[in-house]
């Protein structure tokens, strides 16, 4: 055996080791996909062989054969689709009911995290948020953009969609304007008991409004945060600055784990006024973050869209190495959203939260709902607004 083929075989078992324990069977064996970096070619088959002993044939590293690739997953999915789920969207995204956080049980979590990060890169979640809630959201979200000079701020239009305001500091402001109802969208045990299935223990990253304007177009095609180059003056719009700054197996393997991004419908939405659009199962592409710059992967991937169908109140939660953009709203009426951007405990959130604020704030209202807290629960809403590291060595260690 040559240096190279035993240096293959060492980095094929190490791969293979590092494969997430959660797959299952019939979703392994549709993982045929190379695991060895960009670089290590004479890994690539090996790895591939190791991970995947009744793999279907290997698909091209093309255009068609990254459709092959998301077939073949959607077909696995089909096959065997996540017992809780009450229904697939589009034949692909699964959406579950769950009427108490009690449901979400270790056997629930685990299925939730195969479903998302297995299955199709997003999943649904019908009636999280009551009308009642989203109708105040929404009331709130009104006095601010449609009020005297509210859309006036340089950071309250979309960077990559025009036609769409934002409210990025929605946290601080909530927390003043009206406590209960920040408490109502930050502390929904389910919401937050599935977002800790996702990630281990969720934290805030970002709560910004999304509403798109009547007729307004949609966005491009792209991946999310942290690796989302051409969003953010940090990126530059230079997938070069990424691909030095991240390794191909951080890319593929790490990344997708970190950050979740999930939108609550304030209003209904579907394609007539533009929902988000995604393509189930595109987070399964190795290198999607780099090749969504591409423009011959980019067009390779319209058609392969489907828009989410989502009731007053529902939630869908995406991999933020899904393919995705906002929709093109067709109506005369505004569609609008809350979206959140959640990492794990570990992780760089996408904004700058004043934590101490919001959590002052919420204390000083008298807001039952936080008064109510229990130490515990206390201390876990702190912990997804502030996180416990780096610590101030100059104050203990
Ligand atoms: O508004 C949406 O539906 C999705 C928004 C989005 O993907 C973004 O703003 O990056």
């Amino acid at each position: 055996m040559s240096s190279a083929e035993r240096r293959a075989e060492r980095l094929a078992a190490h791969l293979s080791a590092a494969l997430p324990s959660s797959s299952s069977p019939s979703t392994a064996a549709v993982t045929a996909r190379p695991l060895a970096p960009a670089g290590c070619a004479a890994a690539a088959p090996a790895a591939a062989a190791a991970a995947t002993t009744d793999a279907p044939a290997a698909v091209g590293d093309n255009a068609a054969g990254h459709l092959t690739l998301m077939a073949q997953k959607r077909a696995a999915f089909q096959q065997n689709p996540p017992p809780r789920a009450a229904f697939l969207q589009h034949g692909s995204i699964p959406f579950f009911d769950i009427r108490d956080a009690s449901e979400v049980d270790a056997a629930y979590k685990a299925e939730l995290h195969a479903a998302f990060f297995d299955g199709a890169g997003c999943l649904g979640l019908k009636r999280v948020f009551a009308p009642g809630v989203m109708d105040r959201y929404n009331a709130w979200c009104e006095g601010i953009l449609l009020g005297p000079g509210g859309t006036g701020a340089a950071n309250m239009t979309h960077p990559k969609q025009p036609d769409k305001f934002v409210i990025n500091d929605l946290l601080e402001r909530l927390s003043v304007d009206d406590p209960s109802l920040l408490m109502e969208l930050i502390a929904n045990p389910v919401y937050n008991a599935v977002m800790d299935a996702l990630l281990g223990f969720m934290t805030i990253g970002a709560i910004t409004t999304h509403w798109i304007k009547p007729h307004g177009a949609r966005q491009r095609s792209h991946v999310d945060f942290p690796l989302h180059v051409g969003s953010g003056k940090f990126w530059e719009a230079s997938p070069a600055k990424m691909m030095r700054l991240t390794t191909p197996y951080q890319l593929d393997h790490v990344l997708p784990y970190y950050s979740v991004q999930a939108i609550v419908a304030s209003d209904a939405m579907d394609a007539v006024n533009g929902s988000t659009e995604c393509v189930p199962f595109s987070q399964h592409i190795p290198g999607l973050d780099r090749r969504v710059h591409e423009p011959g992967f980019y067009a390779s991937m319209e058609g392969q869209f489907v828009n989410t169908t989502l009731g007053q109140g529902d939630v869908f939660i995406f991999n933020r190495g899904l393919c995705h953009r906002g929709g093109r709203n067709t109506t005369g009426v505004r569609r609008n959203s809350c979206i959140m951007q959640c990492v794990w405990l570990w992780g760089i959130g996408q904004h700058k939260i004043d934590a101490d604020a919001i959590l002052g704030n919420l204390r000083d209202s008298g807001c039952a709902s936080f008064a109510a807290l229990t130490p515990e629960q206390l201390a876990d809403l702190t912990l997804r607004l502030k996180k416990p590291y780096p610590i101030d060595t100059t104050v203990s260690n």
